[in-house]
Parts: structure tokens; C-alpha cells; sequence
């Protein structure tokens, strides 16, 4: 019998097929909501670990939910979390607050390893992991196998971000640019209001500059006509969000009759 190997490798050829590719986030700590996810039709999950309440072994057991129902798993977390995340089998990270190229060539370097005769990143090794079949897949294998297929989302979430947006999408080995609208609108001085036309404006040059860096443009979107709106900009890599949806439901099914 020939067995699965737990690391999902379509994402990176899928952002880069110019293809739009519609995902979720999930910052519930469950694995069941992951498999529903999946069972919906989205493309891709994002384990929030920059918000949500997971802890580690929680977010292993959501990356065998995802492998096993078929949708591709990111994880959102911190620079400092990328390694034991990556070693789990997740398919790609997404680094918030990533301001300049110099932020994306550092995790860039966590992400990837260092390449036969030098160059690559700076991933420390080890084929004891999920990642590695807890040693069944491991050696150079492995690291090829992971260095291909894993990918590298950074997040541009402040103004100085924006303004580097074309330098960061340069940056090889960063394979989407993904704006976070809330946060871009909070460091701009609007609170939450992200439909502010300074904002918007903000969100147009950012989701642009990537395309023309030839790089996969991303961003936060809530209804079709977001994803509209943004896609005329150059994003084809959509985020929704599995509380908010949820919460929207239920409030409709708690209305009195
Ligand atoms: C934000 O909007 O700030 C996010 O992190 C999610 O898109
Ligand atoms: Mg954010």
C-alpha cells in the first residue's frame, strides 16, 4: 500500500498559475471546523495562530483534518513559531507585519533550506517530524520536497508596508503579498474603517505593485463584491473568516420569529 505523505505541495504552483484561489481563515481551535471548510469547496485554510486560541499539538491535529479532507492548511503565526510549524506539515506560512524587503528576506530564509553548494535559507533540519513522515520521507527528499512546495505568505499591514510593497513582492522565495485591510486601516488612523477612500487608495497601490512585481497579490474579502473590487486591482488570493461567517448564521437563526 502506498501511504499519503502528510505534505500538501499544489500551493505554490497554484499562486503561481495566475489562477483565483479563494481560502479561509479559521482561528477556532477545532479540527472539525477545518474538515467543513474543506467540505464546502474552499481552496485553502488559514490556522490563525496570529489571533486565534490554538496551541500546537490543536494545530497539528488541524493539518491532519486538512490533509485528510483535501484543502490546503497555512498557518498564520509569528516569525519566532515558523519552524515547529513548518516541521508539523503545514503547506505555507503567513508572517503578519512585514514592512520591508529586508523583513521578507529574513523569513525567507527561515522558510526555506540551505540548497546543495550553497544559497537557499537557513532552516534547521530534522526528519523526525509530521513534516518528514516522522522519518519515513526524510532526508533530501525532504528538503527538496519542502523547499518546492512550501509557501511563503507575507502580510503588508501598515503604510510604510504599502510603500514597500513592490520591494517585498521582488524578494524570491516570498510567493504571495497579502494585505490585511484592518490593520492597514487601524496604522492609518481610521479605526476599522478599511471602506475609507484613503484606505481603499492605500489597498490599490499595495494589491498593484505586487502584480507588477509579477508576484500572487492577496487580500482580506467578506462578500463577492469586495473580491470584485479587489480582483480589478490585480488580487486573485481571498481570504473570508470562519467566525465571522458562523457568528452571521447563528445571529440569523437567534432572530425572533
Ligand atoms: C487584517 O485585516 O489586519 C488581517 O490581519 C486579516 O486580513
Ligand atoms: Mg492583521
Amino acid at each position: 500500500m502506498q501511504a499519503q505523505h502528510p505534505l500538501d505541495t499544489r500551493l505554490p504552483e497554484m499562486m503561481r498559475s495566475g489562477r483565483r484561489l479563494r481560502g479561509i481563515f479559521n482561528g477556532l481551535p477545532a479540527p472539525a471546523i477545518v474538515e467543513m471548510c474543506a467540505y464546502a469547496g474552499f481552496a485553502f485554510v488559514i490556522i490563525d495562530n496570529e489571533h486565534g486560541s490554538a496551541d500546537l499539538q490543536t494545530t497539528e491535529h488541524m493539518l491532519r483534518a486538512a490533509r485528510g479532507s483535501g484543502i490546503i492548511p497555512l498557518v498564520r503565526c509569528l516569525e519566532h513559531d515558523i519552524p515547529r510549524i513548518l516541521d508539523m506539515g503545514a503547506s505555507g506560512v503567513q508572517i503578519p507585519m512585514v514592512n520591508t524587503a529586508a523583513d521578507a528576506e529574513r523569513l525567507v530564509r527561515r522558510v526555506r533550506y540551505p540548497l546543495p553548494g550553497g544559497g537557499g535559507g537557513a532552516r534547521g533540519s530534522a526528519f523526525s517530524s509530521r513534516a518528514a513522515g516522522y522519518g519515513a520521507f526524510g532526508g533530501p527528499a525532504h528538503t527538496a520536497r519542502s523547499n518546492d512546495g512550501i509557501a511563503l505568505v507575507v502580510m503588508i499591514e501598515t503604510p510604510e508596508g504599502v510603500d514597500n510593497a513592490g520591494a517585498i513582492a521582488a524578494v524570491p522565495g516570498v510567493d504571495a503579498v497579502f494585505i490585511g485591510p484592518n490593520d492597514l486601516s487601524h496604522s492609518m488612523g481610521h479605526e476599522n474603517r478599511w471602506t475609507d477612500a484613503p484606505v481603499q487608495q492605500a489597498i490599490e497601490r499595495a494589491l498593484k505593485a505586487v502584480a507588477a512585481a509579477g508576484n500572487c497579490p492577496g487580500i482580506l474579502a467578506t462578500s463577492a463584491a469586495d473580491e470584485e473590487r479587489y480582483a480589478a486591482w490585480g488580487a486573485r488570493y481571498f481570504a473570508n473568516v470562519a467566525s465571522g461567517i458562523i457568528t452571521q448564521a447563528l445571529r440569523q437563526a437567534a432572530r425572533p420569529a
